[in-house]
């Protein structure tokens, strides 16, 4: 065994030649290990005694692609794309040994070596679309030559990575290894086997691309309309998709590198990447002691089994940890499992889970109508109504039941954890566990941090909501913590333009052009206008308040701030519209045109103002906590980053000043964060 460099080692047995990679985390195509590929292929292809190659990485995966951290620098080492083209070119037969996660640079690196061999468990993929790039190592080009443009197509825009057994059922991979052999000795005796079979370096850039028509490619863009909307590096794959189907090889591969250059220097991308190193820095927590190990967490109970509690048991149940979920009453009890299977049986109806999986989940769950069944708990979650006196008598009950050392988590969506937390006598093992409706499918978790949280309770709460597939963020405790607190400013601007001289389809038209999913009002019938409203207590104080006397309830009444077909299609209501004119007469409003862009600056600018404050608190440890709560639970567009990033994009200064601008009409009370005038002031950015 020779070290051709730090990270990358050469040996040589009988005729083969292993060229393995150890670059920790994760083997990524850095420039060292891009140095020490290339002299080790070039040793390789120039010693006589080598025949075939055997490519493999040591540690937990394969190559998971370029490095992304070299992205936006000077170039450095040796070329990625040299490299590839030297191993496509080889005269000696190239096998890629596979495991772990072959992605992006690191798949495009096993497609260009001749054959491919994997263990089931190993993963391919080409993620980069999930970082506003296309995969630019001919990833593109070779891809369809295996798979055929559809399924290529898929792959490359979903960024889903595929298993190694489906791989080999799509012929990417050549021969699996049984899960738990010897990879590296594998990959020697595929090659050998080669060699004895004489079989010459098969290079996919000399086979044909299937089934691409130009009906396959305008149907794809148009079936896929709405999921790309906003994203440049789609389309972009579909036009390297086109190429490699009408244009010879070299000339793809250059279309690739061309749209690949534009992409990488886009703001798209930057922000992408940004969200990327964002989610990871997310999971660490400052000012921990170091070695604060998580608690075991073997069983979780709930309690509330409604909309809320249900999709939080479920993450815990697609993860194999058993559930204990308590209500009040028998009723509720049923409806709320029910809802759980009927959720079920529709993966499976869907083709996501099989039948076997739907059982095996159902039977973790054990449904009770007592607080003592949650005994055995190691972790229990509340998740009952909005009430802080409701949530004390609770925490104070389950105080009493729980043993020592289990976790108390309050699912609440803005009350004073600090104080529900002082119910009990171990404030210390209280933590906010924030999940976001749909609670089994939002991606975000706000774990909130209170002022007593014991270090390992924060760790367990952490490590928990990475193995249930969450992207944990912590935030302080303040009212609505990040993201609804953020959230409370757009809505305020919301309500006051339709009163000034938008209207919701106007404040509506903005905001979803802008690249969220829908607007505030859109968004608010969806939740429900009657949230937190009781007719009892009703003064029509609100144009909402005034909507819901009149039954006008959001999309569950087919009617709130628009109105809605038996197909949830919503359309502009003149009734509304005109409730809103006279609201604002009555209140003296004098209306006035309003254009996109003031919209836009008052639903953004004072969430970015907001942010400014929650950084400034240490309510939030870093901007980009901040933003990757606005990506992954509001529905903010990837491609802008998030409120902090985007605050940078436009620049500090310019927010103040647009603040300054709107200021008479952003309502009493409003100031401007010191902080931001601060980064304006010095010229600085939020985010590095
Ligand atoms: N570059 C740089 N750092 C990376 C990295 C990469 N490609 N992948 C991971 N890391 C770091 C990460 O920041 C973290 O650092 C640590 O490794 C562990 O990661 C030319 C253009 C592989 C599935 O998009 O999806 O190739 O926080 O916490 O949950 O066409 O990392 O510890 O300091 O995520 O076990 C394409 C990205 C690149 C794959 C492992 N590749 N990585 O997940 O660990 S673009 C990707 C992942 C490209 C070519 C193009 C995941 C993972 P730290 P982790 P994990």
């Amino acid at each position: 065994m020779t070290a051709i460099n730090p990270v990358v080692d050469l040996s040589v047995d009988d005729g083969v030649a292993v060229i393995s990679s150890h670059h920790e985390p994760v083997n990524a195509l850095s420039a060292i290990v891009r140095d020490g590929l290339t002299a080790a292929f070039e040793q390789a292809l120039a010693d006589p005694a080598v025949r075939a190659i055997v490519l493999t990485c040591a540690g937990r995966t394969f190559f998971a692609g370029a490095d992304i951290s070299e992205f936006g620098k000077p170039p450095q080492g040796a070329s990625l794309h040299a490299l590839l083209d030297r191993i496509d070119r080889a005269a000696k037969p190239v096998v890629a040994a596979i495991h772990g996660t072959a992605l992006g640079g690191g798949f495009e690196t096993a497609l260009v070596c001749h054959y491919r061999v994997a263990l089931p468990s190993a993963k391919v993929g080409l993620p980069e679309v999930k970082l506003g790039l296309l995969p630019g190592a001919g990833g593109t080009q070779r891809l369809p030559r295996v798979v055929g443009a559809a399924k290529a197509l898929e792959l490359m825009t979903s960024g889903t990575p595929v298993g190694g057994k489906q791989a080999h059922a799509l012929g990417i991979i050549d021969e699996l290894v049984p899960e738990g052999a010897d990879l590296r000795a594998a990959g020697v005796a595929y090659a050998r086997q080669l060699l004895a079979r004489g079989a010459p370096p098969r290079r996919l850039r000399e086979q044909p691309v299937a089934g691409a028509t130009p009906e396959l490619f305008a149907d794809f863009r148009q079936r896929n309309a709405k999921a790309f909307r906003g994203f440049d590096a789609p389309e972009a794959i579909i036009q390297c998709v086109e190429a490699a189907a009408s244009q010879p090889f070299d000339e793809g591969l250059a279309t690739e590198r061309r749209l690949f250059q534009q992409l990488v220097a886009g703001v798209q991308s930057r922000a992408q990447r940004y969200v990327f190193f964002g989610e990871r820095a997310a999971a660490k927590v400052d000012g921990l002691p170091p070695g604060t190990a998580a608690r075991p967490v073997k069983r979780v109970g709930i309690v509330g089994a409604g909309t809320m509690g249900g999709g939080i048991a479920m993450n815990f149940l697609n993860r194999g940890i058993p559930v204990t979920i308590v209500e009040t009453a028998a009723a509720a009890l049923e409806r709320g499992t029910a809802t759980i299977r009927r959720n079920y049986d529709n993966s499976a109806a869907r083709g996501r889970i099989s039948a076997a999986d739907v059982a095996a989940r159902m039977a973790l769950l054990a449904p009770g109508l007592e607080l003592e069944r949650l005994a055995d708990c190691d972790l229990v979650i509340e998740a009952v109504y909005e009430d802080m006196a409701v949530k004390t008598e609770l925490f104070r009950k389950l105080d009493a039941i729980l043993r020592p050392g289990a976790i108390l988590a309050t699912n609440t969506s803005y009350l004073d954890v600090n104080q529900i937390a002082a119910a009990t006598g171990r404030p210390q093992d209280v933590v906010g566990l924030h999940f976001f409706s749909p609670a089994n499918v939002m991606k975000l978790l706000e774990v909130v941090r209170g002022a007593k949280t014991a270090p390992e309770v924060l760790v367990t709460a952490m490590t928990l909501g990475k193995t249930i597939g969450k992207v944990p963020v912590v935030s302080g405790v303040c009212h609505g913590f990040i993201g609804n607190r953020m959230l409370a400013q757009r809505r305020i601007q919301g309500d006051a333009l339709i009163l000034e001289g938008a209207l919701p389809w106007d404040v509506d038209r903005v905001a979803y052009d802008f690249g969220w999913p829908m607007g505030p009002f859109q968004m608010s019938d969806l939740a429900g206008l009657d949230l937190g409203w009781s007719k009892e207590k009703s003064t029509g104080a609100t144009v909402r308040e005034r909507l819901c006397e009149l039954d006008r309830r959001g999309q569950k009444t087919g009617a709130g701030y628009y109105d809605y077909d038996a197909k949830r299609n919503r359309s502009r209501s003149a009734l509304v519209d005109k409730l809103i004119l006279d609201f604002a007469a009555e209140k003296g409003i004098q209306r006035r045109a309003i254009d996109d862009r003031e919209i836009l600056e008052r639903l953004v600018y004072p969430m970015i103002n907001e942010g400014a404050k929650i950084l400034a608190e240490g309510i939030a440890q870093r901007a980009s906590d901040i933003d990757v709560v606005w990506i992954n639970g509001y529905g903010w567009p990837a491609y802008r980053g998030g409120p902090m990033f985007y605050a940078d994009t436009v620049g500090a200064a310019e927010v103040v000043a647009a603040l300054e601008r709107h200021a008479p009409r952003l309502g009493e009370g409003f100031t401007i964060a010191p902080l931001l005038r601060e980064v304006a002031a010095q010229g600085r950015r939020f985010t590095g």
